[in-house]
């Protein structure tokens, strides 16, 4: 059973993410996401729109994922590889390098990102789409 151990925040869940997790999955047998709880997410300094439940109750439906954990510091995902037994961990590449520390402990691959889509982006459409509606109306 090969175990695969990646981290985000994952909000406003789009095609990018999916694409992610299901190249994820693809490595092995068993995905886990460490999910960003809304304290970690202050730390990133990243504001998120869904809260940590309701971004893990979105992510827990993914075919994809097997298993959701918190992630609540940068200095977790030692113990999370030991504990959880991973055996890659995987990221999108705008991550490149930035875990390599990590390969004492397992395999490390950094996966293409899928360009011009982010949750931030998404997020943008809604609210044009909204407006253009109100427009409409
Ligand atoms: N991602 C992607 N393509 C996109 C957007 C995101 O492949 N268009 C990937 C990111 O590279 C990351 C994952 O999807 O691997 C989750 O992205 P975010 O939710 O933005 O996560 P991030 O804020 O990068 O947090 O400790 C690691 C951090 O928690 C990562």
């Amino acid at each position: 059973m090969k175990r695969i151990l990646t981290y985000g925040t994952f909000d406003v869940l789009h095609y990018g993410h999916i694409n992610l997790l299901k190249r994820a999955k693809a490595l092995g047998d068993y995905l886990i996401v460490g999910l960003s709880t809304d304290n970690f997410n202050n730390i990133k300094n990243k504001k998120s729109y869904y809260s940590f439940y309701q971004r893990k109750l979105i992510l827990e439906s993914i075919r994809y994922v097997d298993l959701v954990i918190p992630e609540e510091s940068w200095e977790q995902k030692i113990h999370d590889i030991k504990f959880y037994k991973a055996d890659i961990f995987v990221m999108g590449d705008d991550w490149e390098g930035k875990f390599d520390f990590l390969s004492k402990q397992c395999d490390i691959i950094y996966l293409p990102r899928t360009p011009e889509i982010s949750s931030t982006q998404t997020r943008v459409y809604i609210n044009e789409y909204i407006a253009n509606i109100n427009l409409y109306k």
